[in-house]
């Protein structure tokens, strides 16, 4: 049922809206991730990446309310909590030596526009070879909200203060119809990509996520991998896609999250569909650490990196542990064939580096 498919992966032909969905339609999981397994050998080999990084997340009050989010307070609700930028410094200080810092949070109601550039600046003069990856593109919408000032310009400033490249959050699912009923206060998809466009021109790469195991059908997330595609082709900015597993804990929508096979599917068909991303990263934070090896199986390539201290999937009933050694990301990457490369922010071989003294 596949052969026309594998016919055209195999000769590198790039596959259409009725082949995603005949892929995700198939119960023939194994052919599915030997194809996919094949389409990342095209594009990294037997390489299996890995950052030694920080997840910070600065604070949790925001203005929205994304219905699947369980991480989200008010001001003065229970729970609440933002950290002054010394408190960044001294969780990323504790996590040394780590070579990126990734950074995302609410967007708060007080917060200007002037404390997310002294953020960046104060972690920059601090840990001068640290890479910032930081802000989702609806994080740097909000920061045009708020500060009055263009697009371009917010970019630019943001870069200028040390932001190195952008993490993928925020895209959810691109089907606004779903997007109302998850996230309505959220900037729409257009927006999103809006956002992000304009950060591959201002030369920010970012990556992308799809949020799935919701409300969303199938016909929705191959057509959020094609506007994905779409904006690639003409940018060519990103670097990573990240398939975000639901989690229902504590959210509004509830309901049960995807399986396994599920999880694996969407692995595979974002290799499969994906053809002009470098890198598809299985989330083991959100995929659980062994259903992230299987992914390296299934068209994953990179794990993310030892995280540390996220908070997002944990509110939502994540099980995973806090963190993980780089020891056992590489013992997972070696167990599944594939070679573990630890790496810097683009992907390159990382180069040993130096803490401040
Ligand atoms: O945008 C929120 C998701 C995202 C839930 O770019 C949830 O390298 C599952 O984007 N269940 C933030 N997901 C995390 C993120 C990310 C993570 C790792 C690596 C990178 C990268 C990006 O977390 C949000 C949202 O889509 N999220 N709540 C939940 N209940």
């Amino acid at each position: 049922m596949l052969g026309e498919i594998r016919e055209k992966v195999h000769s590198a032909f790039r596959l259409t809206r009725e082949d995603a969905l005949k892929l995700f339609r198939t119960d023939d999981i194994f052919t599915l991730g030997e194809l996919a397994a094949f389409s990342a050998s095209t594009h990294n080999g037997d390489r299996a990446y890995y950052v030694r990084n920080i997840h910070v997340n600065p604070t949790n009050i925001c203005v929205n309310r994304c219905r699947f989010c369980a991480f989200s307070r008010s001001r003065g609700e229970k729970g609440a909590f933002e950290l002054t930028i010394e408190q960044i410094i001294k969780n990323i200080e504790e996590a040394m030596p780590v070579s990126e810092a990734h950074i995302v949070g609410g967007l708060h109601p007080d917060w200007p526009f002037e404390h997310y550039l002294k953020m960046l600046s104060a972690i920059r003069n601090e840990f001068p070879e640290l890479h910032i990856k930081a802000f989702t593109a609806t994080e740097v919408d909000y920061m045009r909200r708020i500060s009055g000032k263009g697009l371009k310009e917010v970019l630019w400033r943001l870069k200028e203060h040390g932001l190195g490249s952008m993490p993928g959050g925020g895209a959810e699912i691109f089907n606004n119809a779903v997007r109302e009923k998850l996230c309505p206060e959220k900037l729409g998809s257009e927006g999103w990509l809006e956002v992000t466009e304009a950060a591959h021109a201002s030369g920010i790469r970012t990556n992308a996520t799809m949020l799935y195991g919701h409300l969303e059908s199938y016909e929705d997330r191959v057509d959020h991998l094609l506007k994905l595609r779409e904006l690639q082709d003409r940018t060519f900015g990103f670097q990573a896609f990240i398939p975000l597993s639901y989690h229902p804990m504590n959210t509004d929508i509830g309901g049960e999250g995807a399986s396994g096979i599920e999880d694996l599917k969407t692995i595979a068909v974002s290799r499969l569909m994906l053809d002009n991303f470098p890198h598809i990263k299985a989330y083991w934070v959100m995929l659980g650490e062994k259903i992230s090896q299987l992914a390296l199986l299934f068209g994953a390539d990179d794990l993310d990196g030892t995280v540390i201290d996220e908070k997002i999937t944990y509110s939502a009933g994540g099980v995973s542990r806090r963190g993980i050694t780089e020891e056992e990301l590489v013992n997972l990457i070696r167990a599944s064939g594939r070679k573990p490369v630890k790496r810097d922010s683009f992907y390159e071989p990382a180069r040993k580096w130096r803490v401040k003294a």
